[in-house]
């Protein structure tokens, strides 16, 4: 009965273990996630750690990801529906829509 009582808990604590893993791993596989519709990209302001990657995906129209200091300016399109970019530097990095930033269509990176 006792031997059982600490099998059990010892499949218990090696399930918890897994199931922590696999959510670190979805987290840094593409977690943080920015979507760009007419005219707008949600969320506005995405928090990271330094070191992640932002993705960005087309729900509809076109439109760019263009950051602020020129560094990244990419096309999101039918053929190009989502585009990356990793933060190396802890910082804010203010990113606008090339084609609608006239319509506030623009977002911020707060990388920690
Ligand atoms: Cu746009």
């Amino acid at each position: 009965m006792g031997a059982q009582g600490a099998r059990t808990r010892k499949i218990g604590a090696i399930t918890l273990v897994a199931t922590l893993a696999l959510a670190v791993g979805v987290a840094s596989a593409g977690g943080n996630r920015v979507s760009a519709s007419n005219y707008s990209f949600k969320p506005r302001t995405i928090t990271i750690e330094k070191g992640d990657q932002v993705t960005w995906r087309r729900v509809e129209g076109r439109h760019t990801v263009t950051l602020k200091d020129g560094s990244f300016d990419k096309v999101l399109s039918k053929s190009h529906p989502r585009r990356s970019l990793r933060f190396g530097e802890r910082g804010t990095f203010r990113y606008y829509c090339r084609f609608h930033r006239t319509l506030g269509m623009k977002g911020k990176v707060v990388v920690q």
